[in-house]
């Protein structure tokens, strides 16, 4: 990079409203990388010949032989229009599901995206995902309709027929913005109502009515949709590197036609057409059958340049439209053999695209100064809590948000949202650089001086006697000579050495934006972890203390200091001293304290930035080991570094031992992987099969049997008496009843439990899964409470919470699950998963989980048992791993019915026995159960006391460890037998994809589909092309090789992309076994031929190493062997 350009950036830098952050986003292949490389080439950066080809951006290797992006990158540029230089600091995001974690690391540091759409495929999942992430981060969006090429020579549309085509898309895009925008409206409606209605409560508003569409018409959305006469739209073929926005046509026809350039802005795009008689511009171009505007003096004039130039090749009549337009094309181009480049030669001088993105970006996208208060707010409230819960401090902090100031005295506060890996080559420090003239003056010198003083020592050498040393130089002098040489090349090597493999090491370059202040090379800063609490860090730090100070440790909070600084080039960096405030930048040295993303600031107010919204899920699991064991330290600190350089990516190492990477897909696993393989670990690697999770379930018992026949009642009874057959396998000390309910008693009889599992309904299951954030803030509103204190919850989240009951409320109707949700005990697993547990039992209250929600009406108190806690926690065990392969649970609701407790010793004796227990105490240790039960009720103090009670009162109850842990135990126990007393069921997860096919190859994509068990849920013909589109729904477990097969089959005309979407039930029984004349005909006698589920079943199972019923060879008639010569 040029020093005078570098200089001109670092200029630019400080001047804040000259400055754009700004991402592309779109769906897969609708060309982000092109047309980020046309606007690269006009800064010079690589060739305006190669723009479009080389897709500079994507600076992976696997990124240019796939053909798609995965990563985020950002490029800085400048812009000069209109007398102003503008400092646009650009983001390639990746269009690939698999890779969205990357688009949201991308868009958080931005103010605006420009939104690209394939003028062929118009709006398609993807672009539906990126406009709501921008969305949701508040930050503003153009358009850019790219591809229209493709309307012209593949499509062969005409010019009329492509206006109605861009309208059409146009409308689609203006319809995802319109419903995101009508939610919002109606939402902060209601805000407004409750408000209104919470201050002005008996002002007699009996004969209001509720008017949903009010809010809509209050508010002005004009500013929201995407419309050419707003100058927010540019239509443009990146590949060709034409665009165009009509702002630039109305100039030139205003100055041709002498109508003023407002006027034809106006008119450029819509229904109007041109009376040439009457020499004016008439509305209802449509109705009269005439040409619009926008068909006659743009779009034909590119329809006849194509025309001209690609299919008829008219040598002549393109050097005439050369000359009118007045643009110079080189010989060598006109008489190319290709002609799309003599096209992309002359539409890139006529109607650089880079010129109209740029303008339309510098125009139409907010400079960092303009950040709005409301995005301030939803960047510093995390989670639950209110903004104006946050301490004084912080808040004050907002202004310095909205100032974006760059002053000595502002707070610095900057956002890191991903850590990238960099080669220690690409870094600027490593780097060779051009030498400065000085430099060269400097070695010059030396030069002359070193070949001075050998020529000096050659002439000593030639007549020894006019040596000083009176011409006696002994051998063993010259030989010590020649050992230091040797000494010193030595040492030179092994500083080589130690160099290259300092070379070799990872650097992680934190990838990150300045709000406030400026950060400087040096610099000491606060590193806030995304748990950081600053009202708590207040307390504990002295007032006005700084990050260089010697500070109490805070949790989640680290000092360090600022190591370098770099401005992201895309495939380079550059160093910088300092960078201010607005800026997009590179921060080095920070791997120590940063782990995916941060909040870095000089205050120890600041709070940590909302965490990013992630819209992939990671599902894709595999067991990683290294080919050789004795590398297994190389691969753990491998993992570790991908761990840290992808956003979306997890490593974890399970409860078997493995070591496992989850990814958001096959394409994503295959990066993770050959990163790891070739950077991280440098090391042979094998990785098992994708490991498919699955949940286990209960239903309702089926009323048809295998072949869809009625059950009948003789087969009723002949069920029943199968479950009466099954009573026989339960141990002793367990009753199972013919209503599914199971009861078991502790091994030292002090207790028992009575627990039924009932299937929760479909819509239920789903709200808790939505809602999980909500649970998690309940649950935690409950520890709280627990310790009696209390949480400051945000009142939007309040109401959220009521709503939701409300919502479980009506979906848990009818006599079974009458007030069940007053009585929910706790969700599971892990306290927020979607299952319930119900206490139904009898003359037992404890305190809700609802309780957030009663803290004004202050109930009377809820007395909690002992040990309610050891049977919460058995739930939690029971629904981390079911009995079927040990999966969780999901949709099943424990209903405990019964809890009887035979303590034998009075209260009265407590505090005596208190006293004994201590000295009994130690006995326990040895005991295994007891870390465990310990863990799972360290916070019950009172759990503690009646152990003892009762350890004391049985006498030998010693043998059976503690009390809480056995009731844990009994209690999981409980839950796994009631859960096998119902038809249990597998759940497999479920992705969705859209394939976008032509008729010719639309059997084959359903031959495909069919085959890995998919189901079709619509097809549709795109309007105005040839193309179909398929939804439909596909196992995770058969989508492995998916993409591939479809591309392959369809020699590459479809190409779906999977995201994930629900669990479903398996409808089969893995348990099923043919009872049944028609069963037997049908399945066969062994009938484990379709049993889809039992195939799943027994691979989880066989792949966790639990036992697996089946019969290897049945009928073993003729022993089989390969007969050598067949
Ligand atoms: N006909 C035509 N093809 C284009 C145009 N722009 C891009 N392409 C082609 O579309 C393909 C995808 O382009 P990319 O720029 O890699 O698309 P992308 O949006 O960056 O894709 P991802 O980063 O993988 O999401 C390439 O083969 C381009 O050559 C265009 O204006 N016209
Ligand atoms: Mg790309």
């Amino acid at each position: 990079m040029g020093h005078t350009i570098l200089e001109k950036i670092i200029a630019l830098q400080k001047k804040t409203s000259n400055i754009r952050n700004l991402c592309i986003l779109a769906h897969v292949d609708h060309g982000k990388t092109t047309l980020a490389d046309c606007l690269v080439a006009s800064n010079g950066i690589i060739s305006s010949r190669l723009a479009g080809k080389l897709r500079y951006l994507d600076s992976r290797e696997d990124e240019q032989i796939r053909g798609i992006t995965m990563k985020s990158s950002a490029i800085s540029l400048h812009y000069t229009a209109g007398g102003n230089e503008y400092l646009i600091n650009l983001i390639d995001s990746p269009g690939h599901v698999d890779f969205s974690s990357e688009v949201s690391t991308a868009v958080r540091l931005c103010d605006g995206a420009i939104v690209v759409v394939d003028a062929v495929e118009g709006v398609c999942p993807q672009t539906q995902v990126v406009l709501r992430q921008a969305w949701l981060e508040n930050i503003r969006p153009v358009l850019v309709i790219n591809k229209i090429d493709r309307l012209i020579v593949e499509l062969k549309l005409t010019s009329q027929e492509a206006y109605t085509h861009l309208q059409k898309i146009l409308e689609q895009v203006n319809a995802v913005t319109g419903s995101l925008f009508t939610s919002k409206v109606l939402e902060e409606r209601a805000e407004k109502d409750a408000e209104a209605q919470s201050s002005c409560t008996e002002s007699g508003s009996g004969d209001q009515v509720y008017d949903w569409s009010a809010g809509l018409e209050e508010t002005d959305d004009s500013d929201l949709y995407f419309s050419p006469d707003r100058g927010n739209v540019v239509f443009a073929s990146a590949i060709d590197g034409w665009g165009f926005s009509i702002h630039q046509f109305a100039e030139m026809y205003s100055q041709k036609m002498g109508i003023r350039s407002s006027v034809l802005l106006k008119t450029l795009w819509g229904d109007f057409y041109l009376n040439a008689k009457a020499k004016k511009i008439m509305k209802g171009a449509q109705s009269k059958g005439k040409k619009p505007l926008f068909v006659q003096l743009v779009l034909d004039n590119i329809w006849s340049m194509y025309d001209a130039v690609v299919t008829r090749r008219d040598k002549e009549k393109v050097e005439k439209m050369v000359t009118s337009l007045g643009l110079k094309v080189m010989s060598r181009d006109l008489r190319h053999s290709d002609p799309k480049v003599l096209l992309s030669a002359i539409c890139s001088q006529w109607l650089p695209v880079s010129q109209a993105v740029l303008s339309m970006v510098c125009e139409k996208l907010p400079s960092p100064a303009e950040i709005s208060a409301e995005r301030v707010e939803k960047l510093m409230s995390v989670g639950a809590r209110r903004f104006d819960s946050l301490p004084e401090q912080t808040q004050e902090l907002k202004k310095a948000f909205l100032d974006c100031s760059a002053d000595e005295t502002a707070p610095v506060i900057v956002f890191v949202s991903k850590m990238f890996a960099v080669d220690s080559k690409a870094l600027p420090q490593n780097k060779q650089r051009p030498l400065t003239q000085e430099e060269i003056a400097q070695r010059r010198e030396q030069a002359r001086q070193r070949h001075a003083e050998r020529q000096a020592a050659s002439q000593s050498a030639e007549n020894p006697g006019s040596a000083d040393t009176g011409g006696v130089s002994t051998p063993a002098a010259l030989a010590s000579g020649d050992v230091s040489d040797a000494l010193c090349a030595q040492t030179e090597a092994l500083s080589v050495k130690t160099a290259v493999e300092e070379n070799d090491k990872e650097h992680f370059v934190a990838f990150a934006r300045v709000y406030s202040g400026v950060i400087r090379k040096g610099q000491k800063v606060f590193v806030l972890g995304p748990k950081y609490n600053p009202s708590l860090a207040l307390r504990a730090l002295p007032e006005g203390c700084s990050a260089a100070d010697v500070l109490p440790s805070v949790p989640h909070m680290a000092l360090c200091t600022v190591d370098r600084l770099y401005l992201l080039m895309g495939r380079e960096l550059e160093e910088l001293e300092e960078v201010p405030s607005g800026n997009v930048l590179g921060i080095g040295g920070m791997e120590e304290f940063i782990l995916k993303s941060a909040t870095v600031s000089t205050s120890p107010a600041c709070p940590p930035f909302t965490p990013l919204n992630f819209e992939a899920t990671p599902i894709v699991r595999v067991a990683v080991e290294p080919k050789h064991p004795s590398e297994m330290p190389k691969l753990v600190r491998g993992m570790r570094l991908l761990n840290q350089a992808d956003p979306c990516a997890e490593v974890l190492i399970q409860e078997t031992g493995e070591h496992v990477l989850v990814t958001a897909g096959e394409v994503h696993l295959q990066r993770c992987l050959d990163d790891l393989r070739e950077r991280f670990a440098k090391i042979e690697i094998s990785a098992s099969k994708p490991i498919i999770p699955f949940r286990e379930t209960v239903i309702r018992p089926p009323k048809v049997d295998m072949v869809n026949e009625d059950m009948g009642k003789q087969q009723k009874v002949a069920v029943i008496h199968q479950v009466k057959e099954e009573q026989t396998k339960y141990p002793e000390g367990i009753q199972v009843d013919s209503t599914g309910l199971v009861t078991l008693t502790t091994p030292n009889k002090m207790a028992t439990v009575g627990v039924r599992a009932i299937p929760l309904p479909e819509e239920v299951t789903r709200l808790l899964e939505d809602n999980v954030e909500l649970i998690r803030t309940m649950e935690q509103f409950s520890l709280f409470a627990w310790e009696d204190k209390t949480l400051d919850i945000n009142q939007k989240i309040l109401e959220n919470i009521q709503d939701f009951k409300v919502k479980l409320e009506s979906n848990l109707q009818g006599r079974k699950w009458r007030g069940a949700v007053e009585h929910i005990w706790a969700f599971g697993p892990r306290r927020c998963g979607p299952n319930i547990l119900l206490n139904n039992v009898e003359g037992y209250r404890r305190p809700s989980v609802w309780q957030c929600l009663e803290r004004e009406k202050e109930t009377e108190k809820a007395e909690i048992r002992d040990f309610d806690n050891s049977i919460a926690s058995g739930f939690q065990l029971a629904t981390l791993s079911g009995p079927m392969c040990e999966e969780p649970l999901m949709g099943v609701c424990f209903s405990v019915e019964t809890w009887d407790m035979k303590l034998s010793v009075p209260l009265a004796q407590k505090d005596s026995i208190d006293d004994d227990s201590q000295a009994a105490e130690p006995n326990n240790d040895d005991h295994s159960e007891r870390s465990d039960a310990h863990k799972m009720n360290a916070s019950s103090a009172s759990s503690n006391q009646s152990r003892s009670r009762v350890e004391v009162a049985g006498g030998s109850v010693d043998c059976y460890g503690p009390f809480s842990g056995q009731l844990i135990a009994a209690m999981k126990e409980a839950c796994r037998y009631a859960f096998q007393a119902k038809p249990q069921r597998l759940m497999a997860a479920m992705y969705t994809c859209e394939i976008m096919a032509t008729a010719e190859v639309l059997g084959r994509v359903y031959a495909v589909l069919s085959k890995r068990e998919g189901r079709v849920l619509q097809e549709e013909m795109k309007e105005g092309t040839d193309m179909f589109i398929i939804k439909a729904v596909l196992p995770v477990a058969e989508s492995f090789g998916f993409a591939d097969e479809i591309r392959k089959r369809t020699s590459g005309l479809a190409s779906p992309q999977l995201v994930f979407s629900h669990w479903e039930v398996i409808s089969s029984d893995p348990f099923w076994v043919p009872t049944t004349e028609e069963e037997y005909l049908h399945f066969g006698e062994k009938a484990d031929s379709s049993n889809q589920a039992l195939k799943y079943m027994n691979a989880v199972r066989r792949r966790k190493g639990l036992y697996v019923e089946e019969k290897i060879v049945e009928h073993a008639e003729k022993q089989r062997t390969l007969s050598k010569n067949k």
